[in-house]
């Protein structure tokens, strides 16, 4: 008998720690499934290229090089592509999709062997202009978007099978015969399951802020596939981060509620089995996450998604259906705490933003306590606040002891990690956690930004929090400078779509050690047209 009266014991015991799923598999199926009911239906726009250009070298050029009109497409399509390899064409913007295009015959001698072309399709001309092998980046040279294809036999159409993410395209000719023959008919069906337009801004809006909008439009359409992606060129998938600020974007912009609906449930029924949030999932072949890839902040700021997603739209349905989540990453945000109420230095991914070298004791002190007030507004709104009533309590003495340990009262800003680092973005979550006033708030970023040493954002995503720090306490002339310092600075240096590393000191910046394999139209850099549009008294006049 004993055995059997021991059994239920001792599996409640072993579970936990053998893996139990926190949530159940029809929780997570039905959560899947209500994600795959918002799917979006990509709309196809046929596009045609504008123009032949030439690539120069330029000093004063982004990246030193520079696309200059070299005559008309029909100059292409009309002769022998045999005396044209390596030129390149431009489709005019930014387009995501599916490239397609027909190679005839020019002269009376047949096709008699195969011909070899290869295409490059480039977001930015010094993708085009740098040889990419012997490649020396960290991720997959395959990102890089050239593409051989072999035609056997002319006349013929091909469509390069991946989908491609690109304003130019450069064409040569690795291989053929005797006889002659042309290109033409270039086209790219563009998708994007944006729907509306974006309302207007205001007349008399200025002009450097309305091609900010304007740039920011179209990463955001670019970017809004079947689920938010990162990138169109790369990574292609959704990120928590990304998200969240493409969810703000479009809120002010296309209104399309259902993805952000979509990414939220997805990333919720792909939680790992402790019920901590993978920081990115795949869409094909079916939904996955990639599996055992946490960030820490990105989880926290799914729960900060929620509650924004709850009051745009109101949609208590969803929003009661995935508080187990929020609730659980509260959870999960606690055993990275330690006794002193500090970061504990569990190892896990802290992102904040691609800078080398900065320190995140501070700001993931600040969205501690950001993630953990806006949880409890959240619990409120549902009526839930039993269920993490410690919360308040808890968030008061993180700011104390942030207070306490972090803040240089005599210097006017909080230093972050043993080595005291001063970073602009610890004055921005600090900002953000509401653990400065909004006096110390102003005085701790003016500080930081007069500080000559000081670690400033490295991308467009760790910038979005300074413009939001700005505004929160009250800075709005200085958000705006900033804004339109750095949006405008891509603007003039030529940016169709916004990028996804973007220093004004270093055109050459690349987390993965290569540039060309940046993604130049990058979800997390569309932000002005949510500031821009969210408060028009400080930016539309
Ligand atoms: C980059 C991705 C993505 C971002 C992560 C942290 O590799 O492009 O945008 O969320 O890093």
């Amino acid at each position: 008998m004993k055995p059997i009266l021991f059994l239920p014991v001792l599996l409640f015991i072993l579970l936990p720690c053998s893996g139990q799923d926190t949530f159940s598999p029809a929780q997570r199926a039905e959560w899947l499934r209500k994600a795959e009911a918002c799917k979006p239906k990509l709309s196809e726009t046929v596009k045609t290229p504008q123009r032949l250009v030439s690539l120069n070298k330029n000093e004063d050029a982004f990246q030193g090089w520079e696309a200059s009109a070299a005559g008309d497409i029909n100059t292409l399509y009309t002769s022998s592509l045999k005396k044209q390899s390596g030129v390149v064409v431009d489709f005019g913007e930014h387009l995501t999709g599916h490239f397609s295009c027909h190679f005839n015959l020019a002269g009376n001698a047949d096709s008699d062997a195969p011909v070899r072309v290869k295409f490059t399709f480039g977001e930015v001309p010094a993708e085009l202009a740098t040889p990419f092998d012997p490649y020396p980046g960290g991720l997959s040279r395959a990102w890089l978007q050239d593409e051989i294809v072999t035609i056997d036999c002319i006349p013929n159409s091909i469509t390069i099978p991946r989908r491609l993410s690109f304003r130019y395209v450069k064409i040569e000719l690795l291989a053929h015969s005797s006889f002659d023959f042309k290109i033409s008919g270039m086209e790219v069906k563009a998708v994007t399951s944006v729907t509306g337009t974006a309302a207007p801004l205001a007349q008399g809006t200025p002009q450097a802020i309305a091609d900010i909008d304007r740039v920011g439009l179209a990463t955001l359409r670019e970017c809004m596939q079947t689920v938010y992606e990162d990138g169109p060129k790369r990574d292609m998938r959704l990120w928590i981060g990304d998200l969240y600020l493409e969810a703000l974007a479009n809120t002010y912009s296309y209104k399309n509620h259902d993805l952000t609906k979509r990414c939220l449930y997805m990333l919720a029924g792909l939680a790992a089995p402790s019920g901590f949030l993978h920081a990115t999932v795949f869409e094909t072949p079916k939904p996955h996450p990639q599996t055992r890839q946490h960030i820490l902040d990105y989880a926290l700021l799914w729960n900060v998604a929620l509650l924004d997603y709850l009051k745009t739209t109101g949609d208590r349905e969803t929003a009661f259906d995935l508080w187990p989540v929020a609730a659980k990453q509260v959870e999960v945000a606690k055993t990275y705490i330690g006794d002193d109420l500090m970061y504990n230095e569990k190892p896990v991914w802290i992102f904040f933003d691609w800078r080398d070298g900065l320190n995140k004791q501070a700001p993931l002190q600040g969205l501690f306590v950001k993630t953990f007030n806006d949880t409890y507004e959240l619990a409120k709104m549902l009526g839930k606040e039993k269920e993490v009533a410690d919360l308040p309590g808890l968030t008061k003495k993180m700011i104390r002891v942030a207070r306490q340990n972090l803040y240089d009262s005599k210097r006017g800003l909080v230093v972050s990690g043993p080595n005291k680092q001063v970073s602009y973005l610890s004055q921005v979550w600090m900002t953000l956690g509401g653990i400065f006033t909004p006096k110390e708030a102003q005085k701790a970023l003016k500080n930081a930004m007069a500080t000559p040493d000081a670690v400033y954002p490295g991308s467009p995503y760790g910038t979005h929090y300074m413009i939001e720090a700005l505004i929160a306490c009250g800075l709005e002339q200085e958000a705006k400078d900033y804004l339109v310092k750095y949006w405008g600075g891509m603007v003039q240096k030529g940016a169709d779509t916004f990028w996804e590393v973007y220093d004004p000191n270093n055109d050459f910046l690349s987390p993965y050690k290569f540039f060309p394999v940046n993604s130049y139209c990058h979800a997390w850099s569309c932000t002005p047209v949510y500031f821009i549009r969210k408060y028009p008294q400080i930016f539309q006049k």
